[in-house]
């Protein structure tokens, strides 16, 4: 009687298998490859997500669908692969959406500061209706916005003094991404803001061009700021969302079937790097203490004070066009608040 039942278990299962074959038989997939460019370290939470799209991807699409990862901007910086995709001379990028607005302005909002209390807030807001609306904007400027991935919240580092007041800030030259929202903020703070692509930092740190920049803790440890950076400050200023994205002329040019496997991936990339962007932050600050890094942990009051600080920027802002995306924004995050 086992032997029975071992057979038809055996049966079932290699029907089971002859059947997912036969659905990626059958599906309409050709072989591709698909150049995923990307500014971290391939040891990076950045680095394990795209591969993690390229593993899923080519599981299913048996083999046909195949991404390949090029990690610490061996393809460009964040904007070089933006216009790359929208020329069509590459697939697929991961990048900060803050590099995105001067193609689409209204991605600016996401950089305004103390704007998400934590990342349940900034999932729902960046995945329901809001983000998805924001991301189709991109398609008239021949890119395809497929999912969010989680930067994180943005934490001070720099080489002078520990930040542990807006006061502590003064005079420092603080590097920031190439965005007028980030600018005008660490102005408004009383830092010297020096907008620089990521792929320059760590030498403009490691020459003292700049004394100090902002990251979230796991991209400060896997692009070893720790080694050009002595104090870190916990401010938690801004949410900082990743945005996977795709060359809208390679994309038209797809199946429908091959459409919806990179969709799929793309969700269950964009899963798996947030609960590994989650665990690897708990662990990054440790690491850093441990490489000698002084850790500041900044008082809410001062934070109130940054926040209040920073409301000239919110409103310059909203009074060159933000205003309206702003609103939403807070709408959608009250509803999760509720
Ligand atoms: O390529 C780097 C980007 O993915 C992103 O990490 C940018 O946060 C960023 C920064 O500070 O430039």
């Amino acid at each position: 009687m086992k032997k029975l039942v071992n057979a038809i278990a055996m049966a079932l299962a290699f029907t089971g298998t002859a059947g997912a074959l036969q659905a990626v038989h059958a599906a309409d997939y050709k072989p591709r490859i698909i150049r995923f460019g990307y500014g971290l370290a391939e040891d990076s939470n950045q680095g394990r997500a795209v591969k993690y799209f390229a593993d899923d991807l080519n599981k299913r699409t048996g083999g046909k669908l195949k991404a390949k990862g090029f990690a610490s901007a061996s393809l460009g910086s964040d904007t070089q692969m933006q216009n790359a995709l929208i020329g069509g001379a590459q697939e697929m990028t991961v990048v900060s959406t803050a590099t995105l607005v001067g193609i689409v302005k209204d991605f600016g909002v996401y950089d305004l500061p103390f704007l998400f209390a934590n990342e349940k807030e900034a999932d729902a807001v960046l995945d329901g209706p809001f983000g998805q609306k924001l991301a189709a904007k991109l398609q008239d400027k021949g890119l395809v916005g497929l999912v969010y991935w989680e930067n994180g919240f943005r934490n001070l580092t720099n080489t002078k003094r520990p930040v542990a007041k807006l006061e502590d800030l003064q005079g420092i030259k603080l590097r920031v991404m190439q965005n007028p929202v980030y600018i005008d903020m660490f102005n408004s703070f009383g830092a010297n803001a020096v907008p620089l692509p990521f792929s320059e930092l760590f030498t403009a740190l490691e020459t003292k061009t700049v004394d100090g920049q902002e990251n979230p803790v796991n991209t400060i440890q896997s692009s070893k700021f720790y080694e050009v950076q002595k104090y870190l400050s916990l401010t938690k200023h801004v949410y900082s969302p990743w945005i996977v994205l795709a060359s809208k002329k390679w994309w038209d040019g797809l199946s429908a079937d091959e459409k919806k496997a990179i969709q799929e991936s793309a969700a269950a990339s964009r899963d798996y790097e947030r609960k590994d962007s989650r665990e690897a932050a708990v662990k990054a600050v440790d690491f850093l203490k441990e490489k000698g890094m002084q850790v500041t942990v900044v008082s809410d009051a001062e934070l109130t004070r940054m926040r209040e600080k920073a409301k000239p920027a919110f409103d310059k802002f909203a009074a060159e066009g933000g205003a309206d995306v702003i609103k939403d924004l807070q709408a959608e995050i009250a509803k999760v608040r509720k």
